[in-house]
């Protein structure tokens, strides 16, 4: 419903001889009625602006109502202009009253449809994954070892092959090198004197450790390494080590065997028979084998043992002085011992898994045991 501001009241006023600006006063005064009304009964945010528009827009109401100051004296100007002024203001206050509350109560609206009960039990099963045995097995490893004040490193799965070899005191034509036969990477031109490979032990990491720490130093460098062999119940081509140095004066074999021993009770929760024997590494001067008594057999000897009652679990021994000097380390003054365990078979005799190659096959039916 349209204000016809030239009204039958107001028309009756200016017969009475009442001023232009009170017929003003109430033309503006129907104006603010009618778009409080027009708000109040607005339902939606396009609504709004339409009345906005249509009272406060630059050719609405409002405006063209004020067209006519121009025939009033200047105090009357003043005072509507003042007065319109004020009205005005109070209506875009209701106007931005009426955005927020319809905002609002879209916004409950919304939350109404769109709540969800985050108490209630999944309707779909999801599987929870956990961390493989090895990954477990190592993380394990890893917290003895720190508890033995032992850093944790880890180095490159390509290694140098002087690294790899000849920092440890196995030069090209040592036979020791086909003892660990593994896959070279391909030289970029054969003047290039770097050769890389898949590393065959985490032993690389001795010298990479005395280099960059120095001495004393106490560290184990767990991963994977590489071999080109044939595959069986215990051998891989791709298994886990963990390689541990330590590295003082006065250090002996017998604090070899006292780590080796908490690790092994800290492991398998009770005291495992292990058995030391004479065993060649050019990197190590003496050096052993050490053999876990088989948990398959309780000893007596079976398929996985080779019928030994033993299986072979760590090489190690004390660090030969080329291998400290090629670390930068005084062999007059310190001597350390060095190690390297096969995670993998650690793994098999934790777990009496009878056949390392379940271990990397990906099979969930084996995995989702552990
Ligand atoms: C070495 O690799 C030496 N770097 C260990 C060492 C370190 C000796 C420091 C002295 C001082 P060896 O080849 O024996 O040694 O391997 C060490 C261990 O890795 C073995 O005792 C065994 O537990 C594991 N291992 C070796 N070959 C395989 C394989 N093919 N599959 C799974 N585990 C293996």
């Amino acid at each position: 419903m349209g204000i016809n501001y030239f009204s039958y009241r107001n028309r009756r006023c200016l017969g009475r001889g009442i001023g232009k600006n009170v017929i003003m006063l109430n033309q503006l005064q129907t104006i603010q009625i009618e778009c409080k009304k027009a708000i109040e009964n607005c339902q939606s945010l396009v609504d709004v602006e339409k009345k906005r528009v249509e009272f406060l827009g630059r050719k609405g109401k409002l405006s063209a109502l004020l067209k006519q100051i121009v025939n009033l004296s200047d105090d009357q100007k003043k005072e509507i202009g003042q007065k319109s002024n004020q009205i005005k203001k109070e209506l875009e206050g209701c106007l931005n009253n009426k955005v927020a509350e319809l905002e609002s109560s879209s916004i409950n609206e919304k939350l109404k449809n769109e709540w969800i009960d985050i108490t209630q039990p999944s309707l779909c099963s999801q599987e929870i994954g956990h961390s493989h045995p090895l990954t477990q097995v190592q993380k394990a490893v890893e917290d003895i070892f720190v508890s033995m004040g032992f850093m944790v490193l880890d180095g490159p799965e390509l290694e140098s092959e002087y690294y790899n070899f000849e920092a440890l005191n196995i030069p090209s034509w040592h036979p020791a090198r086909d003892a660990q036969d593994t896959f070279y990477i391909k030289q970029k031109s054969k003047k290039d004197t770097n050769k890389f490979l898949l590393r065959t032990h985490t032993s690389p990491m001795q010298v990479r450790a005395m280099r960059k720490y120095g001495a004393p130093l106490r560290s184990i460098a767990p991963g994977r390494v590489f071999r080109n062999e044939a595959t069986d119940a215990c051998h891989d081509h791709t298994f886990y080590q963990v390689e541990g140095l330590m590295i003082d004066e006065n250090i002996s074999i017998a604090n070899l065997i006292a780590v080796m021993k908490t690790l092994l009770k800290e492991i398998f929760e009770k005291d495992i028979d292990v058995r030391l024997r004479p065993g060649y590494f050019p990197f190590v001067e003496p050096g052993f084998e050490v053999d876990l008594s088989c948990v398959f057999c309780d000893g007596k000897g079976c398929k996985i043992c080779g019928n030994t009652g033993w299986i072979e679990f760590s090489g190690a021994g004390m660090v030969h002085p080329n291998v400290l000097k090629a670390g930068g380390i005084d062999p007059e003054k310190y001597s350390g011992f060095a190690f390297g365990f096969g995670t993998t078979r650690l793994v098999m005799m934790k777990y009496g898994i009878d056949d390392i190659r379940l271990l990397l096959n990906g099979d969930l039916r084996f995995l989702k045991q552990f």
